[in-house]
Protein backbone atom coordinates (compact mmCIF):
# COMPACT_ATOMS: atom_id res chain seq x y z
CA UNK A 1 0.00 0.00 0.00
CA UNK A 2 1.34 3.49 -0.78
CA UNK A 3 0.59 5.06 2.44
CA UNK A 4 2.59 2.29 4.39
CA UNK A 5 6.38 3.64 2.74
CA UNK A 6 5.58 7.25 4.29
CA UNK A 7 4.22 5.16 7.81
CA UNK A 8 7.41 3.10 7.76
CA UNK A 9 9.30 6.23 7.36
CA UNK A 10 7.42 8.77 10.11
CA UNK A 11 7.43 5.58 12.72
CA UNK A 12 11.05 6.01 12.58
CA UNK A 13 10.54 9.27 14.02
CA UNK A 14 8.29 7.87 16.78
CA UNK A 15 9.78 4.90 17.70
CA UNK A 16 8.46 2.48 20.59
CA UNK A 17 11.15 1.32 23.44
CA UNK A 18 11.15 -2.31 23.02
CA UNK A 19 9.29 -4.01 25.10
CA UNK A 20 7.27 -1.06 26.46
CA UNK A 21 3.43 -2.86 27.05
CA UNK A 22 0.77 -0.18 27.43
CA UNK A 23 -3.47 -1.04 28.04
CA UNK A 24 -5.61 1.40 26.43
CA UNK A 25 -7.64 1.31 29.79
CA UNK A 26 -10.84 3.13 31.20
CA UNK A 27 -9.62 6.48 30.14
CA UNK A 28 -7.09 5.65 27.27
CA UNK A 29 -3.07 5.44 27.35
CA UNK A 30 -2.41 7.58 30.58
CA UNK A 31 1.16 7.50 32.06
CA UNK A 32 4.65 9.56 31.94
CA UNK A 33 4.11 11.43 29.28
CA UNK A 34 8.20 10.40 28.38
CA UNK A 35 6.58 7.09 27.34
CA UNK A 36 4.02 8.29 25.24
CA UNK A 37 5.02 9.84 21.67
CA UNK A 38 5.20 6.33 19.79
CA UNK A 39 1.55 6.20 21.23
CA UNK A 40 0.59 9.41 19.93
CA UNK A 41 1.91 8.50 16.83
CA UNK A 42 0.23 5.75 16.23
CA UNK A 43 -3.19 6.81 17.80
CA UNK A 44 -3.16 9.00 14.70
CA UNK A 45 -2.85 6.21 12.54
CA UNK A 46 -5.47 4.36 14.33
CA UNK A 47 -7.53 7.11 14.14
CA UNK A 48 -7.63 7.65 10.41
CA UNK A 49 -8.52 3.89 10.51
CA UNK A 50 -11.42 4.40 12.42
CA UNK A 51 -12.29 7.40 10.46
CA UNK A 52 -11.95 5.56 7.00
CA UNK A 53 -14.13 2.96 8.44
CA UNK A 54 -17.22 4.77 10.32
CA UNK A 55 -16.74 7.12 6.94
CA UNK A 56 -17.14 10.28 9.68
CA UNK A 57 -14.99 12.66 11.91
CA UNK A 58 -12.88 11.09 14.61
CA UNK A 59 -11.35 12.80 17.88
CA UNK A 60 -8.23 12.44 19.65
CA UNK A 61 -7.45 14.22 22.68
CA UNK A 62 -4.21 14.56 24.57
CA UNK A 63 -4.63 14.79 28.16
CA UNK A 64 -4.05 13.38 31.47
CA UNK A 65 -7.38 14.73 33.00
CA UNK A 66 -6.61 14.66 36.85
CA UNK A 67 -3.31 12.75 36.67
CA UNK A 68 -0.32 15.25 37.73
CA UNK A 69 1.57 17.70 35.69
CA UNK A 70 4.35 14.95 34.06
CA UNK A 71 1.54 12.38 32.94
CA UNK A 72 0.01 12.50 29.84
CA UNK A 73 -2.25 10.41 27.92
CA UNK A 74 -4.74 10.07 24.72
CA UNK A 75 -7.98 8.95 24.20
CA UNK A 76 -10.21 8.60 20.97
CA UNK A 77 -13.45 10.08 20.00
CA UNK A 78 -16.00 8.13 18.08
CA UNK A 79 -18.52 9.85 15.58
CA UNK A 80 -21.63 10.96 18.06
CA UNK A 81 -18.57 12.33 20.37
CA UNK A 82 -18.81 9.27 22.40
CA UNK A 83 -15.79 7.15 23.83
CA UNK A 84 -14.50 4.62 20.93
CA UNK A 85 -16.19 1.24 21.25
CA UNK A 86 -14.35 -1.49 23.09
CA UNK A 87 -13.13 -3.66 19.92
CA UNK A 88 -10.97 -0.48 18.76
CA UNK A 89 -9.98 -0.27 22.16
CA UNK A 90 -8.43 -3.84 21.79
CA UNK A 91 -7.00 -2.77 18.52
CA UNK A 92 -5.54 0.66 20.31
CA UNK A 93 -3.38 -1.77 23.02
CA UNK A 94 -2.23 -4.09 19.92
CA UNK A 95 -0.82 -1.27 17.89
CA UNK A 96 0.46 0.29 20.77
CA UNK A 97 2.25 -2.46 21.94
CA UNK A 98 3.59 -3.30 18.62
CA UNK A 99 7.10 -3.87 18.09
CA UNK A 100 8.71 -1.36 15.87
CA UNK A 101 9.30 -3.82 13.18
CA UNK A 102 6.18 -5.36 13.44
CA UNK A 103 3.95 -2.15 13.51
CA UNK A 104 2.99 -2.58 9.85
CA UNK A 105 1.99 -6.11 10.35
CA UNK A 106 -0.26 -5.12 13.01
CA UNK A 107 -1.82 -2.43 10.80
CA UNK A 108 -2.41 -4.82 8.10
CA UNK A 109 -4.01 -6.89 10.69
CA UNK A 110 -6.66 -3.97 11.54
CA UNK A 111 -6.95 -2.69 8.10
CA UNK A 112 -7.69 -6.98 7.32
CA UNK A 113 -10.00 -7.24 10.63
CA UNK A 114 -12.25 -4.67 9.83
CA UNK A 115 -12.03 -4.35 6.06
CA UNK A 116 -10.72 -1.03 6.09
CA UNK A 117 -11.25 0.71 2.06
CA UNK A 118 -8.13 2.41 2.30
CA UNK A 119 -9.10 4.49 -0.48
CA UNK A 120 -11.81 6.13 1.69
CA UNK A 121 -10.96 10.00 2.91
CA UNK A 122 -9.87 10.06 6.51
CA UNK A 123 -10.84 13.40 8.83
CA UNK A 124 -9.10 13.50 12.66
CA UNK A 125 -10.14 16.30 15.32
CA UNK A 126 -7.27 16.39 17.92
CA UNK A 127 -7.27 18.44 20.78
CA UNK A 128 -4.91 19.04 24.18
CA UNK A 129 -4.49 20.28 27.42
CA UNK A 130 -2.35 22.52 28.64
CA UNK A 131 0.56 19.88 29.96
CA UNK A 132 3.93 21.08 28.65
CA UNK A 133 3.81 17.34 27.29
CA UNK A 134 1.12 18.27 25.17
CA UNK A 135 2.52 20.29 22.52
CA UNK A 136 4.81 17.95 21.14
CA UNK A 137 2.79 14.71 21.84
CA UNK A 138 -0.32 16.39 19.85
CA UNK A 139 2.35 16.77 16.83
CA UNK A 140 3.17 13.01 17.11
CA UNK A 141 -1.04 12.62 16.87
CA UNK A 142 -0.96 15.26 13.96
CA UNK A 143 2.03 12.87 12.32
CA UNK A 144 0.27 9.66 12.43
CA UNK A 145 -2.72 11.30 10.59
CA UNK A 146 -1.02 12.45 7.85
CA UNK A 147 1.29 9.30 7.36
CA UNK A 148 -1.59 7.75 6.70
CA UNK A 149 -2.77 9.97 4.23
CA UNK A 150 -5.61 11.60 6.64
CA UNK A 151 -6.93 15.14 7.20
CA UNK A 152 -6.71 16.91 10.18
CA UNK A 153 -7.74 19.96 11.99
CA UNK A 154 -5.85 20.65 15.03
CA UNK A 155 -8.08 22.52 17.56
CA UNK A 156 -5.26 23.39 19.75
CA UNK A 157 -5.82 24.10 23.48
CA UNK A 158 -9.35 22.62 24.05
CA UNK A 159 -11.32 20.95 26.94
CA UNK A 160 -11.96 17.13 26.62
CA UNK A 161 -15.65 18.06 26.05
CA UNK A 162 -15.58 21.31 23.81
CA UNK A 163 -13.70 18.19 21.62
CA UNK A 164 -16.18 15.89 22.04
CA UNK A 165 -18.68 18.66 21.23
CA UNK A 166 -16.83 19.58 17.70
CA UNK A 167 -16.59 15.75 16.69
CA UNK A 168 -20.48 15.41 17.23
CA UNK A 169 -21.52 18.51 15.96
CA UNK A 170 -18.84 17.97 12.54
CA UNK A 171 -20.74 14.50 12.08
CA UNK A 172 -24.42 15.79 12.85
CA UNK A 173 -23.79 18.37 9.80
CA UNK A 174 -24.25 21.19 12.39
CA UNK A 175 -27.75 20.29 13.67
CA UNK A 176 -25.82 19.81 17.35
CA UNK A 177 -24.02 22.90 16.84
CA UNK A 178 -21.62 24.89 15.10
CA UNK A 179 -17.90 23.04 15.23
CA UNK A 180 -15.70 25.78 16.52
CA UNK A 181 -15.43 26.99 19.99
CA UNK A 182 -16.84 29.86 19.65
CA UNK A 183 -19.95 28.21 18.47
CA UNK A 184 -19.97 25.99 21.15
CA UNK A 185 -20.00 29.35 23.74
CA UNK A 186 -23.06 30.70 21.94
CA UNK A 187 -24.69 27.73 21.91
CA UNK A 188 -24.37 27.13 25.75
CA UNK A 189 -24.20 30.69 26.52
CA UNK A 190 -27.34 31.43 24.91
CA UNK A 191 -29.19 28.63 26.41
CA UNK A 192 -27.98 29.79 29.91
CA UNK A 193 -29.52 33.57 29.37
CA UNK A 194 -32.65 32.48 28.43
CA UNK A 195 -33.04 29.89 31.41
CA UNK A 196 -32.05 32.49 33.46
CA UNK A 197 -33.67 35.80 31.81
CA UNK A 198 -36.46 36.06 34.70
CA UNK A 199 -35.77 38.15 37.80
CA UNK A 200 -35.08 35.62 40.63
CA UNK A 201 -34.86 35.78 44.38
CA UNK A 202 -31.67 34.40 44.18
CA UNK A 203 -30.02 37.25 42.56
CA UNK A 204 -32.60 39.74 44.09
CA UNK A 205 -30.34 38.41 47.89
CA UNK A 206 -27.06 38.93 46.39
CA UNK A 207 -25.67 35.33 45.75
CA UNK A 208 -25.20 36.42 42.75
CA UNK A 209 -21.00 35.25 42.07
CA UNK A 210 -19.35 32.13 42.09
CA UNK A 211 -16.30 30.95 43.06
CA UNK A 212 -14.42 28.92 40.21
CA UNK A 213 -11.17 26.53 40.81
CA UNK A 214 -9.65 25.79 37.21
CA UNK A 215 -6.96 23.49 38.61
CA UNK A 216 -4.65 25.52 37.19
CA UNK A 217 -5.48 23.72 33.73
CA UNK A 218 -7.32 24.02 30.47
CA UNK A 219 -10.85 25.14 32.38
CA UNK A 220 -9.23 28.31 33.77
CA UNK A 221 -8.10 29.49 30.11
CA UNK A 222 -11.77 28.17 29.04
CA UNK A 223 -13.89 30.30 31.47
CA UNK A 224 -12.16 33.35 31.30
CA UNK A 225 -12.98 32.95 27.01
CA UNK A 226 -16.50 32.35 27.72
CA UNK A 227 -16.99 35.49 30.29
CA UNK A 228 -16.95 37.50 27.59
CA UNK A 229 -20.93 36.08 26.68
CA UNK A 230 -21.87 36.27 30.23
CA UNK A 231 -21.07 39.42 31.25
CA UNK A 232 -24.06 40.33 33.23
CA UNK A 233 -25.53 37.22 33.74
CA UNK A 234 -22.67 35.30 35.56
CA UNK A 235 -20.16 36.70 37.63
CA UNK A 236 -17.18 34.44 38.25
CA UNK A 237 -14.20 34.96 40.22
CA UNK A 238 -11.74 32.48 38.89
CA UNK A 239 -8.77 30.73 41.04
CA UNK A 240 -6.32 28.72 40.07
CA UNK A 241 -5.92 29.82 36.54
CA UNK A 242 -2.41 28.52 35.46
CA UNK A 243 -0.59 31.56 36.34
CA UNK A 244 1.12 30.61 39.08
CA UNK A 245 -0.14 26.84 40.54
CA UNK A 246 1.04 23.84 38.78
CA UNK A 247 -1.84 21.67 36.86
CA UNK A 248 -3.90 19.91 39.54
CA UNK A 249 -1.39 20.55 42.48
CA UNK A 250 -3.11 20.70 45.63
CA UNK A 251 -6.32 21.96 43.86
CA UNK A 252 -9.02 20.69 41.13
CA UNK A 253 -11.80 18.30 41.14
CA UNK A 254 -10.27 15.35 42.10
CA UNK A 255 -8.37 16.76 44.88
CA UNK A 256 -11.37 18.31 46.52
CA UNK A 257 -13.70 15.17 46.34
CA UNK A 258 -10.78 12.61 47.57
CA UNK A 259 -9.33 14.97 50.65
CA UNK A 260 -12.64 16.25 51.08
CA UNK A 261 -11.53 19.74 51.59
CA UNK A 262 -11.39 23.28 49.50
CA UNK A 263 -8.30 23.72 47.19
CA UNK A 264 -5.13 25.63 48.12
CA UNK A 265 -4.74 29.08 45.97
CA UNK A 266 -8.71 30.31 46.38
CA UNK A 267 -10.84 32.48 49.00
CA UNK A 268 -14.07 31.39 50.51
CA UNK A 269 -16.29 33.66 51.90
CA UNK A 270 -18.51 32.33 54.14
CA UNK A 271 -22.23 30.43 52.35
CA UNK A 272 -20.56 31.38 49.00
CA UNK A 273 -20.86 28.62 46.25
CA UNK A 274 -17.38 27.68 45.02
CA UNK A 275 -16.78 24.63 42.29
CA UNK A 276 -13.61 23.15 41.58
CA UNK A 277 -12.85 21.55 37.36
CA UNK A 278 -10.76 18.89 37.16
CA UNK A 279 -7.25 19.10 34.30
CA UNK A 280 -9.22 18.74 31.25
CA UNK A 281 -12.81 20.14 32.54
CA UNK A 282 -14.61 17.18 32.21
CA UNK A 283 -15.66 16.92 35.54
CA UNK A 284 -17.08 19.34 38.62
CA UNK A 285 -17.69 19.20 41.87
CA UNK A 286 -19.26 22.67 44.34
CA UNK A 287 -18.54 23.25 47.91
CA UNK A 288 -19.40 26.11 50.39
CA UNK A 289 -17.44 26.96 53.63
CA UNK A 290 -20.66 27.70 56.27
CA UNK A 291 -20.32 30.90 59.10
CA UNK A 292 -18.46 28.37 61.05
CA UNK A 293 -15.86 27.83 58.66
CA UNK A 294 -16.92 23.91 58.16
CA UNK A 295 -16.31 22.49 54.68
CA UNK A 296 -19.33 21.15 52.82
CA UNK A 297 -18.72 19.26 49.11
CA UNK A 298 -21.18 18.84 47.04
CA UNK A 299 -20.20 16.02 44.91
CA UNK A 300 -21.69 14.28 41.11
CA UNK A 301 -24.51 12.53 43.15
CA UNK A 302 -26.04 15.86 44.97
CA UNK A 303 -25.22 17.73 41.41
CA UNK A 304 -27.36 14.14 39.71
CA UNK A 305 -29.77 14.75 42.19
CA UNK A 306 -30.33 18.68 42.13
CA UNK A 307 -30.43 17.95 38.03
CA UNK A 308 -33.11 15.45 38.31
CA UNK A 309 -35.47 16.56 40.71
CA UNK A 310 -35.43 19.70 38.45
CA UNK A 311 -36.14 17.79 35.46
CA UNK A 312 -38.94 16.01 37.28
CA UNK A 313 -40.87 18.73 38.36
CA UNK A 314 -40.42 20.72 34.92
CA UNK A 315 -41.96 17.04 32.95
CA UNK A 316 -44.56 17.74 35.93
CA UNK A 317 -45.41 21.02 35.33
CA UNK A 318 -45.41 20.27 31.26
CA UNK A 319 -47.13 17.59 31.27
CA UNK A 320 -44.94 15.38 29.15
CA UNK A 321 -44.76 11.62 29.99
CA UNK A 322 -41.26 11.19 30.17
CA UNK A 323 -39.25 8.24 31.56
CA UNK A 324 -36.15 9.64 33.87
CA UNK A 325 -33.75 7.53 35.33
CA UNK A 326 -30.32 8.27 37.17
CA UNK A 327 -27.66 5.93 36.26
CA UNK A 328 -24.65 5.87 39.30
CA UNK A 329 -21.50 3.60 40.49
CA UNK A 330 -20.94 1.88 43.23
CA UNK A 331 -19.12 4.94 44.82
CA UNK A 332 -22.37 6.86 44.60
CA UNK A 333 -23.59 7.93 48.20
CA UNK A 334 -25.73 5.45 50.05
CA UNK A 335 -27.91 8.59 50.85
CA UNK A 336 -28.11 9.55 47.86
CA UNK A 337 -29.21 6.42 46.40
CA UNK A 338 -31.69 6.04 49.05
CA UNK A 339 -33.29 9.55 48.54
CA UNK A 340 -33.30 9.02 44.61
CA UNK A 341 -35.57 6.01 44.70
CA UNK A 342 -37.31 5.96 47.87
CA UNK A 343 -38.34 9.80 48.12
CA UNK A 344 -37.94 11.55 44.57
CA UNK A 345 -39.31 7.55 42.99
CA UNK A 346 -37.02 7.87 40.29
CA UNK A 347 -35.31 5.13 38.25
CA UNK A 348 -31.86 4.18 39.52
CA UNK A 349 -29.26 1.89 37.84
CA UNK A 350 -25.46 0.90 39.09
CA UNK A 351 -22.66 0.17 36.53
CA UNK A 352 -19.11 -0.31 36.28
CA UNK A 353 -16.80 2.82 37.01
CA UNK A 354 -15.97 4.92 33.86
CA UNK A 355 -18.07 7.14 31.51
CA UNK A 356 -18.87 4.88 29.09
CA UNK A 357 -20.29 2.32 31.14
CA UNK A 358 -22.86 4.97 32.75
CA UNK A 359 -23.42 6.51 29.40
CA UNK A 360 -24.39 3.60 27.72
CA UNK A 361 -26.86 2.88 30.69
CA UNK A 362 -28.73 5.97 30.35
CA UNK A 363 -29.30 5.74 27.01
CA UNK A 364 -31.49 3.45 27.36
CA UNK A 365 -34.15 5.84 29.08
CA UNK A 366 -35.77 9.35 28.02
CA UNK A 367 -34.27 10.78 30.02
CA UNK A 368 -30.82 9.59 31.65
CA UNK A 369 -29.23 11.73 34.21
CA UNK A 370 -25.68 10.29 34.90
CA UNK A 371 -22.92 10.96 37.14
CA UNK A 372 -19.52 9.48 38.99
CA UNK A 373 -19.58 10.35 42.37
CA UNK A 374 -16.15 12.60 41.41
CA UNK A 375 -18.33 14.83 39.52
CA UNK A 376 -18.17 13.79 35.92
CA UNK A 377 -21.33 13.51 34.02
CA UNK A 378 -24.35 14.71 32.19
CA UNK A 379 -27.77 14.32 30.87
CA UNK A 380 -29.36 12.61 27.38
CA UNK A 381 -32.21 12.85 25.82
CA UNK A 382 -33.70 10.59 23.43
CA UNK A 383 -34.58 11.77 20.04
CA UNK A 384 -37.97 11.04 21.11
CA UNK A 385 -37.90 12.88 23.57
CA UNK A 386 -35.89 15.97 22.63
CA UNK A 387 -38.99 15.75 20.31
CA UNK A 388 -41.73 16.13 22.18
CA UNK A 389 -40.46 18.75 24.09
CA UNK A 390 -39.69 20.93 20.97
CA UNK A 391 -43.18 20.16 20.09
CA UNK A 392 -44.99 21.25 23.18
CA UNK A 393 -41.92 24.40 23.37
CA UNK A 394 -43.61 25.40 19.88
CA UNK A 395 -47.01 25.07 20.75
CA UNK A 396 -49.25 27.94 21.15
CA UNK A 397 -52.21 26.83 22.17
CA UNK A 398 -51.21 25.51 25.35
CA UNK A 399 -51.49 27.16 28.99
CA UNK A 400 -48.74 29.43 30.51
CA UNK A 401 -47.14 26.72 33.34
CA UNK A 402 -47.09 24.43 30.66
CA UNK A 403 -45.15 26.36 28.10
CA UNK A 404 -42.94 28.05 30.86
CA UNK A 405 -41.60 24.92 31.50
CA UNK A 406 -41.42 23.65 28.20
CA UNK A 407 -39.18 26.56 27.57
CA UNK A 408 -37.78 25.65 30.00
CA UNK A 409 -36.77 22.03 29.53
CA UNK A 410 -35.81 23.69 25.53
CA UNK A 411 -33.44 25.38 26.84
CA UNK A 412 -32.16 23.13 29.30
CA UNK A 413 -31.42 20.65 26.15
CA UNK A 414 -29.79 23.21 24.88
CA UNK A 415 -27.21 24.34 27.59
CA UNK A 416 -26.08 20.17 28.02
CA UNK A 417 -23.41 19.06 26.40
CA UNK A 418 -25.08 15.32 25.60
CA UNK A 419 -21.70 14.14 24.44
CA UNK A 420 -19.91 13.46 27.18
CA UNK A 421 -19.62 15.14 31.09
CA UNK A 422 -18.75 18.31 30.95
CA UNK A 423 -17.82 21.12 33.79
CA UNK A 424 -18.55 24.12 31.86
CA UNK A 425 -21.68 22.88 31.02
CA UNK A 426 -22.76 21.28 34.02
CA UNK A 427 -21.65 24.83 36.28
CA UNK A 428 -24.00 26.42 34.00
CA UNK A 429 -27.10 24.15 34.15
CA UNK A 430 -26.25 23.67 38.00
CA UNK A 431 -26.11 27.39 38.44
CA UNK A 432 -29.22 28.24 36.30
CA UNK A 433 -31.22 25.65 38.55
CA UNK A 434 -30.28 27.32 41.50
CA UNK A 435 -31.23 30.82 39.86
CA UNK A 436 -34.52 29.30 38.59
CA UNK A 437 -35.34 27.43 42.14
CA UNK A 438 -33.92 30.32 44.24
CA UNK A 439 -32.43 27.76 45.83
CA UNK A 440 -28.75 28.54 47.95
CA UNK A 441 -26.29 26.17 47.60
CA UNK A 442 -27.25 25.25 51.17
CA UNK A 443 -30.32 24.53 50.42
CA UNK A 444 -29.37 22.29 48.27
CA UNK A 445 -26.69 20.90 50.27
CA UNK A 446 -29.69 19.72 52.86
CA UNK A 447 -32.16 17.76 50.24
CA UNK A 448 -29.93 14.73 51.69
CA UNK A 449 -27.73 14.28 54.28
CA UNK A 450 -24.41 12.29 52.96
CA UNK A 451 -22.83 9.19 54.78
CA UNK A 452 -19.71 9.80 56.06
CA UNK A 453 -17.16 8.07 53.32
CA UNK A 454 -13.46 7.66 52.82
CA UNK A 455 -11.98 6.53 49.94
CA UNK A 456 -8.04 4.87 49.98
CA UNK A 457 -5.55 3.73 47.26
CA UNK A 458 -3.60 0.75 48.27
CA UNK A 459 -0.52 -0.17 46.19
CA UNK A 460 0.11 -4.21 45.58
CA UNK A 461 2.13 -6.52 43.25
CA UNK A 462 -0.38 -7.12 41.03
CA UNK A 463 -3.59 -4.97 41.53
CA UNK A 464 -5.26 -7.87 38.41
CA UNK A 465 -5.54 -10.33 40.81
CA UNK A 466 -8.89 -8.88 41.77
CA UNK A 467 -11.75 -9.57 40.22
CA UNK A 468 -15.34 -8.09 41.05
CA UNK A 469 -19.04 -8.68 39.65
CA UNK A 470 -22.15 -6.72 40.87
CA UNK A 471 -20.98 -3.61 39.31
CA UNK A 472 -17.68 -3.91 41.26
CA UNK A 473 -19.63 -3.96 44.78
CA UNK A 474 -18.14 -7.59 45.44
CA UNK A 475 -14.80 -8.92 44.53
CA UNK A 476 -14.67 -12.80 43.40
CA UNK A 477 -11.57 -12.88 43.61
CA UNK A 478 -8.66 -13.91 45.07
CA UNK A 479 -10.68 -16.22 47.33
CA UNK A 480 -11.09 -15.29 50.80
CA UNK A 481 -11.43 -11.40 50.17
CA UNK A 482 -14.92 -10.63 49.78
CA UNK A 483 -15.81 -12.42 53.11
CA UNK A 484 -13.03 -10.63 55.27
CA UNK A 485 -15.01 -7.83 53.70
CA UNK A 486 -18.02 -8.90 54.74
CA UNK A 487 -16.92 -9.53 58.33
CA UNK A 488 -15.34 -5.59 58.76
CA UNK A 489 -18.36 -4.28 57.63
CA UNK A 490 -20.58 -5.73 60.27
CA UNK A 491 -18.57 -4.45 62.71
CA UNK A 492 -19.85 -0.96 61.92
CA UNK A 493 -23.26 1.00 61.69
CA UNK A 494 -24.56 1.49 58.27
CA UNK A 495 -21.80 0.70 56.44
CA UNK A 496 -20.62 -0.45 53.31
CA UNK A 497 -16.95 -1.49 51.42
CA UNK A 498 -15.77 -2.21 48.15
CA UNK A 499 -12.33 -2.42 46.63
CA UNK A 500 -11.53 -2.77 42.92
CA UNK A 501 -8.61 -2.14 40.94
CA UNK A 502 -8.39 1.12 39.66
CA UNK A 503 -8.39 1.32 35.77
CA UNK A 504 -6.44 4.46 35.30
CA UNK A 505 -3.52 4.02 38.41
CA UNK A 506 -1.44 0.78 39.34
CA UNK A 507 -3.72 0.89 42.56
CA UNK A 508 -6.63 -1.13 44.28
CA UNK A 509 -9.34 1.76 44.94
CA UNK A 510 -10.49 0.70 49.21
CA UNK A 511 -13.96 2.83 49.64
CA UNK A 512 -16.14 2.89 52.83
CA UNK A 513 -18.87 4.29 54.23
CA UNK A 514 -20.22 4.34 57.92
CA UNK A 515 -22.45 6.22 60.57
CA UNK A 516 -20.01 8.28 61.35
CA UNK A 517 -16.32 9.88 59.60
CA UNK A 518 -14.60 7.95 62.46
CA UNK A 519 -15.66 4.64 61.33
CA UNK A 520 -15.89 4.89 57.75
CA UNK A 521 -11.95 6.00 58.35
CA UNK A 522 -11.63 2.98 60.28
CA UNK A 523 -13.54 0.98 58.07
CA UNK A 524 -11.71 1.48 54.69
CA UNK A 525 -8.38 1.23 56.95
CA UNK A 526 -9.75 -2.60 58.07
CA UNK A 527 -10.31 -3.75 54.80
CA UNK A 528 -7.42 -1.68 52.83
CA UNK A 529 -4.94 -4.14 55.36
CA UNK A 530 -7.08 -6.78 54.16
CA UNK A 531 -6.15 -6.55 50.44
CA UNK A 532 -2.52 -6.77 50.80
P1 LIG B 1 -10.26 4.43 38.19
O1 LIG B 1 -8.83 4.81 38.28
O2 LIG B 1 -10.56 3.22 37.36
O3 LIG B 1 -10.88 4.37 39.55
C1 LIG B 1 -10.93 6.97 37.74
C2 LIG B 1 -12.22 7.37 38.38
C3 LIG B 1 -13.35 7.06 37.43
C4 LIG B 1 -13.15 7.73 36.07
C5 LIG B 1 -11.75 7.41 35.56
C6 LIG B 1 -11.41 8.16 34.29
C7 LIG B 1 -12.85 7.22 40.76
C8 LIG B 1 -13.02 6.36 41.94
N1 LIG B 1 -12.45 6.63 39.63
O4 LIG B 1 -11.01 5.60 37.42
O5 LIG B 1 -14.56 7.44 38.01
O6 LIG B 1 -13.40 9.10 36.14
O7 LIG B 1 -10.76 7.69 36.54
O8 LIG B 1 -10.93 9.43 34.50
O9 LIG B 1 -13.06 8.42 40.85
ZN1 LIG C 1 -11.04 14.68 33.43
Amino acid sequence: MPQFKEVSKQSGLHPKPAGLVLQYGTAGFRTNAKQLDHIMFRMGLLATLRSKKTKATIGVMVTASHNPEEDNGVKLVDPMGEMVTPTWEGYATQLANAEQEDLLAALQDIIKKEAINMSQEANVFVGKDTRSSSASLSQAVLDGVSALGGHSKDYGLVTTPQLHYMVCCQNTQCKYGEATVEGYYKKLCQAFIQLTKNPCTFYCVGVDHLTVDGANGIGALKVREMESHLKRELHISLFNDGSKGKLNHQCGADFVKVQQKPPTGIKMNPGERCCSFDGDADRIVYYYADSEGQFHLLDGDKIATLISTFLKELLTQAGLDLEIAVVQTAYANGSSTNYLEDTMKVIVRCTKTGVKHLHHAAQEFDIGVYFEANGHGTVLFSKAAEEKIQRLAENSSINDERKRAALLLQNTVNVINQTVGDAISDMLLIEAILAIKGMTIQQWDAIYSDLPNRQLKVKVSDRRVIDTTDAERRAVSPAGLQEAIDSLVKNYREARSFVRPSGTEDVVRVYAEAETQESADALAHDVSLAVY
